[in-house]
């Protein structure tokens, strides 16, 4: 039968342990534990005639360089090449669970989002419409109750359908990050593109967002190809105009962006509860 690599990803305390041990019979301990060692936790389950390997990885509310659970997240994704990666999201707290899944579009790989805590969005007495704004993000959305292990087969079912590519919401959105920056990602996405090798693994979009950002890691994984030395000397060009041009560092420009297109997004997808409404007017 056909093995499918999974790996979960989303912020602390968002049920991906719970998730975890639902969907492969684990018993791994939930909830809040110090995190002193960085570990990820491995299981198979069968579904459907496939083998599934699920990986639950550490919590992270961002995948960049500045903790030591980033950048393990971040290298299981990147170097491990999991097939899909599962997002679990706190339905509670989605604008800033929903940052993360922008950094996941960026990279330009196969997602589904399990929206969980989804009793608890209920329980407020808000509202998602969740398939529109899988839509926007291009990612299939499943609500989930991971402690009750709610949802859980329906997800399984859909990262095999996005494994297989037959889910139909599955498409690649760009995340617009505004005139300035755009011009740079096609500067330094021309120079990554001359190397077949590289943008067969990644997406060069997804690079040349993060070195934007000026993310070390990206350029230290770079320091290898042939026209190093060129994206080096782009890079900074591109960093030194954009803060000239914004008045701040170009990475805090990227993040505004991914919040303003969370924000837009969940605008036009979340209705609050009709009490919370009322005390705003
Ligand atoms: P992790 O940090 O992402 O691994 O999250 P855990 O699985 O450890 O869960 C964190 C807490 O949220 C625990 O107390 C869980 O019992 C609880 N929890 C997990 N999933 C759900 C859910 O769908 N609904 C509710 N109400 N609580 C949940
Ligand atoms: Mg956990
Ligand atoms: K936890």
């Amino acid at each position: 039968s056909k093995t499918i690599n999974m790996a979960l990803v989303g912020n602390p305390n968002c049920g991906k342990t719970s998730f975890f041990n639902q969907a492969s019979g684990s018993h791994e301990r939930v909830g809040n534990y110090g995190g002193v060692t960085i570990d990820a936790k491995m299981a198979r389950m069968r579904q459907d005639g496939y083998l599934i390997n699920i990986t639950d990885l550490p919590g992270t509310y961002s995948i960049t360089e500045y903790t030591p659970e980033e950048l393990y997240v971040r290298s299981h994704i990147m170097e491990r090449m999991p097939d899909v990666v599962v997002n679990v999201v706190d339905a509670s707290n989605l604008e800033r669970n929903l940052f993360l899944t922008t950094q996941l579009i960026d990279m330009n790989i196969k997602v589904v989002i399990a929206l969980n805590m989804y009793d608890e969005l209920e329980k407020k007495g808000a509202r998602l419409k969740f398939r529109e704004l899988g839509e926007m993000l291009g990612i299939p959305i499943i609500p989930t109750v991971a402690v009750k292990g709610q949802g859980i087969k329906n997800l399984m079912r859909k990262v095999i359908d996005v494994y297989e590519d037959r889910d139909p919401v599955v498409r690649y959105v760009n995340i617009n990050y505004g005139h300035d920056i755009e011009k740079s990602i096609d500067i330094l996405r021309k120079e990554l593109d001359k190397d077949e090798h590289l943008i067969d693994k990644y997406s060069s979009r997804y690079l040349a967002v993060k070195l934007l950002e000026n993310d070390r890691t990206t350029r230290s994984m770079l320091k290898k190809r042939d026209n190093f030395a060129r994206i080096n000397e782009l890079t900074d060009r591109e960093i030194a105009k954009l803060e000239k041009a914004f008045g701040e560092s170009s990475e805090t420009v990227i993040t505004d962006a991914k919040y303003g297109f969370v924000a837009g997004a969940l605008s036009e997808t979340y209705i609050e509860s009709r009490e919370k409404r009322r005390q705003r007017s």
